[in-house]
């Protein structure tokens, strides 16, 4: 059994947090806000995450998770602050810094210190490792210091944390290995060592491979558009080849990880990071073409327009509205057309009022659905079209049944496709 003291109590803090205090350890969750505080010591929780509420309400019940704003003398200290963009689209590694100066006097002989924080490659190594150093503890020796990068994926964070492997990375090898007995009481997953500077970059790399992909997905979205065909069906087609896996277009990318980590590598490598670089800016692109489009669907319609928007989470059946590319969809027509705004994960907190769904769908002329919650699927094309003044759907998941909707008189945009009418063969 350790003391943990876990820094930040987030998406990824309190789930971490939880899981050690339900397999005995002692932690303490500290956080800045005295809201979230107070909220996980009266067993309540402040995100919205499946089976996060009943997790962190039973170490809390155990007594082995409490939360403060200060951390306490540990034997292990866990970071998990954010690492936001600067407006120059650097990394801010202030909270990091900060995490790292509250913990510095409490820190002694045998301490065991894990960034888990996304960090441009050499934070660790070059950043914490130094400052904890000014201490007068040497790291490596007195100090062990590594960074285990979390890779859970939102609206799976339990799941995830527990099965998916893991990468550690030290500062020495041995750091690698106290932080590997540590994780490995919680995890099921294999657990992969490397040094720290390594780690950092690979956890970088798998959500920049997956925003250089979905650019790629993108941009043959607009190729499609031009040529009058679905990119949904050649990507259908084309992943059926066994090494090809083309990923979906969207409304553009959202989140607190993919749209944010590759410009880490854009900021520290402006000549090296090129392929990143546009990838980031196709995919940034994407919110003012779901603009344009929304508008030209809507040309002739009537002098005053009225929208219903679908979704304003970064994704699916989460209420994170982080990044969202829906916010800035929402900024870009709300001068332009009479818009409502219904998201059933998301009731406030966006800067725009939100409206019920029956709200959002009377007499408006356009619904254009921006994030594939599973509540979508079962709208019942017939009567949300009997509240509507014109039934004009834009999909820009391509996730609702198109044929339900047209069945209903509805005429159905998808983004990536420039075919209005067409019905997708059986076969493909
Ligand atoms: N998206 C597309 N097309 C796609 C896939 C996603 O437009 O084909 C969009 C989504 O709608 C969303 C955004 O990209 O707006 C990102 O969503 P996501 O589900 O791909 O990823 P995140 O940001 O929720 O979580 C990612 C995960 N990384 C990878 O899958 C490589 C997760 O495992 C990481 O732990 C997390 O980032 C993180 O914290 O870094």
């Amino acid at each position: 059994m350790k003391s943990i003291c876990v820094l930040g109590l987030g998406y990824i803090g309190l789930p971490t947090a939880s899981l050690f205090a339900t397999h005995g350890h002692r932690v303490l969750g500290v956080d800045i806000s005295e809201r979230v505080v107070d909220t996980i010591n009266s067993g309540e929780i402040h995100i919205e995450e499946p089976g996060l509420f009943t997790l962190a309400r039973a170490a809390v019940g155990s007594g082995n998770l409490r939360a403060d704003l200060l951390p306490e003398t540990s034997d292990v200290y866990i970071i998990c602050v954010p690492t936001p963009l600067t407006d120059s689209k650097a990394c801010d590694l202030s909270f990091v810094e900060n995490a790292v100066e509250a913990i510095i006097p409490l820190l002694k002989k045998g301490d065991l210190v894990i960034l888990e924080s996304t960090s441009p490659p050499g934070t660790t190594r070059d950043l914490i490792a130094p400052m904890i150093g000014q201490n007068g503890l040497t790291v490596g020796t007195d100090i062990h210091l590594s960074h285990c990068p979390e890779r859970v994926l939102p609206g799976r964070i339990l799941k995830e944390l527990i099965e998916n492997a893991r990468i550690i990375g030290g500062f020495t090898p041995e750091c690698a290995r106290v932080t590997e007995a540590l994780y490995g009481g919680i995890i099921e997953g294999p657990i992969y060592l490397t040094d720290c500077t390594t780690a950092e970059l690979a956890k970088i790399m798998e959500n920049t491979y997956r925003d250089v992909n979905i650019a790629l997905a993108n941009e043959l979205g607009h190729l499609c558009e031009d040529l009058g065909i679905s990119a949904w069906d050649v990507i259908n087609l084309a992943n059926k080849h066994p090494r090809v896996n083309i990923h979906q277009p969207g409304p553009g990318v959202g989140g607190h990880c993919i749209s944010v980590d590759p410009w880490f590598l854009v900021d520290k490598f402006p000549d090296l990071a090129k392929l990143i670089h546009l990838s980031r800016q196709t995919n940034d692109d994407q919110p003012e073409r779901v603009i344009e489009r929304a508008l030209s669907i809507l040309s002739g319609v009537s002098d005053r327009p009225r929208v219903a928007v679908f979704g304003v989470s970064y994704k699916g059946n989460v209420d994170d509205t982080r990044e969202s590319p829906a916010l800035e969809i929402i900024e870009g027509l709300k001068d332009k057309v009479e818009l409502r705004v219904y998201d059933p994960h998301v009731k406030s907190g966006i800067g725009y009022e939100m409206s019920s769904l029956e709200e959002a769908v009377s007499d408006a002329d356009l619904l254009i659905v921006l994030a594939d919650h599973n509540d979508f699927r079962f709208l019942a094309p017939e009567e949300l079209g009997k509240h509507m003044r014109t039934r004009l759907l834009f999909d820009t998941r391509n996730f609702l049944d198109a044929k339900r909707f047209r069945d209903a008189g509805f005429v159905v945009h998808t983004l990536g496709s420039g075919n209005v009418e067409t019905e997708t063969p059986a076969s493909v």
